[in-house]
């Protein structure tokens, strides 16, 4: 596969996982518990399943965070890894309620 069809593909895969999210949130009668929405993402997000989301990772979901990725990452990283775990993740999500 060339590096082109790989992007293509990535960001099909990244439009499809945002669909799933909204999806998966609005077949909820009450809203998913932050630990539910953590595990989907990291479901959909930490593709080499090592439990961590890195910059590269987190790249893919550029259009949920925002543009700024790696202030996201700083700004989220709470035990200065590089990269978000996620009791992170559960924190950046109590904070967009
Ligand atoms: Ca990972
Ligand atoms: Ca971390």
């Amino acid at each position: 596969m060339n590096k082109n069809k790989k992007i293509i593909l990535g960001i099909i895969i990244s439009i499809i996982a945002i669909i799933g999210i909204v999806m998966v949130v609005g077949s909820f009668n009450d809203k998913p518990s932050n630990e539910e929405m953590a595990d989907y993402i990291f479901m959909q997000f930490d593709t080499n399943n090592d439990g961590l989301l890195s910059y590269s990772e987190l790249k893919e979901y550029e259009i949920v965070i925002g543009s700024d990725v790696s202030g996201f990452l700083d700004y989220w990283d709470m035990d200065g890894n590089n990269a978000l775990d996620k009791h992170e993740i559960m924190l950046w999500l109590e904070s967009e309620q």
